[in-house]
């Protein structure tokens, strides 16, 4: 097997994901398999809050799930959107991908989509979601702040997994799986599903991926900026770091919620960065698992 590296968001969603992507790639996946398969473990673990099964749903009480693939081969790309009762919604976004001619299906389309291509209906909501849910729909509040973050009164788990795989000599995918934010506005995308804002790929230069407040990391077009500071030469941590300089000083709201920015090159050198506190990203290298914690660049 050529030499691989994996990238995986998030302390508990990361590391199911991890250890899932890297099962598959060495029993002889792909790098497409090995994201799906990680994305698909997380989705699909209902302890997880994250994404999928069991996540933490919009306002109305329902799970809208996003997410998207992207390969560096030839630039091919798909993804869902808003789509609700299926998991895994990373092998949708796969079936977009290779199935169709288009890039993204919304909502019911996407949904009537993977039911055309065998996925069944299920019911995302897990006793603790919904009690999650009962608790904030309960709780008095004023103006629009309510759809502002999820997981502000817990600890912030992340609402998404990005992954990113690269294997020797040169090639690159990126994926990606959200619920979004929790509490959102029904119908509401965030960057996850979108190409060049969630995730991007190109074997001439690397990949990049996306996590955080996902409207702050669309306008900034996060993950194709940082692989367009890697195609003028900067390395991956460079090219974070200076995606990041460039939110902060241009959109300073992106401080007040966790905004972060991954990225690989096409030799296998990775880095991350996030506008405020403390990102936990597990790293795979030929099986060797281990998490660190990324931050802020110096000003
Ligand atoms: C979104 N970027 O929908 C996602 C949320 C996220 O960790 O990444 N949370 O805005």
């Amino acid at each position: 097997m050529a030499k691989t590296t994996l990238l995986a968001t998030w302390r508990e969603p990361g590391q199911v994901a991890i250890k899932a992507a890297w099962e598959r790639r060495a029993s002889g996946g792909s790098l497409r398999d090995a994201l799906e398969s990680g994305l698909a473990a997380s989705e699909l673990d209902p302890t997880l809050v994250a994404i999928g099964l069991g996540a933490l749903p919009n306002a109305d009480g329902e799970v809208e799930l996003d997410a998207s693939m992207m390969d560096g081969h030839d630039l091919e790309a798909g993804a869902v959107c808003g789509v609700r009762g299926i998991v895994p919604v990373i092998s949708v976004a796969r079936k977009v991908l290779e199935e169709t001619p288009h890039v993204m299906l919304a909502g019911e389309q996407a949904r009537r989509f993977a039911l055309s291509k065998g996925f069944e209906v299920r019911n995302l909501m897990t006793t603790d979601n919904v009690r999650w849910y009962e608790e904030w729909r309960d709780k008095p509040r004023e103006g629009t702040e309510e759809y502002v973050h999820a997981l502000s009164d817990k600890e912030h788990h992340g609402d998404t997994v990005t992954v990113l795989g690269w294997e020797a000599p040169s090639h690159v995918v990126a994926a990606s799986s959200t619920s979004g934010l929790a509490w959102k506005m029904p119908g509401r995308i965030g960057d996850s599903p979108i190409v060049g804002a969630g995730i991007y790929a190109d074997d001439e230069v690397g990949c990049a991926g996306a996590t955080g407040w996902g409207e702050e990391l669309w306008k900034a077009a996060a993950s194709f900026r940082t692989v367009e500071y890697m195609r003028g030469g900067m390395s991956p941590q460079e090219a974070c770091d200076a995606t990041i300089r460039q939110m902060i000083r241009r959109q300073p709201k992106s401080t007040e919620m966790m905004c972060v920015v991954l990225a690989m090159s096409n030799s296998g050198e990775f880095g991350a960065s996030c506008t405020t506190g403390e990102f936990p990203m597990w790293i795979c290298q030929d099986g060797e698992i281990e998490m660190r914690l990324f931050g802020v660049p110096e000003i």
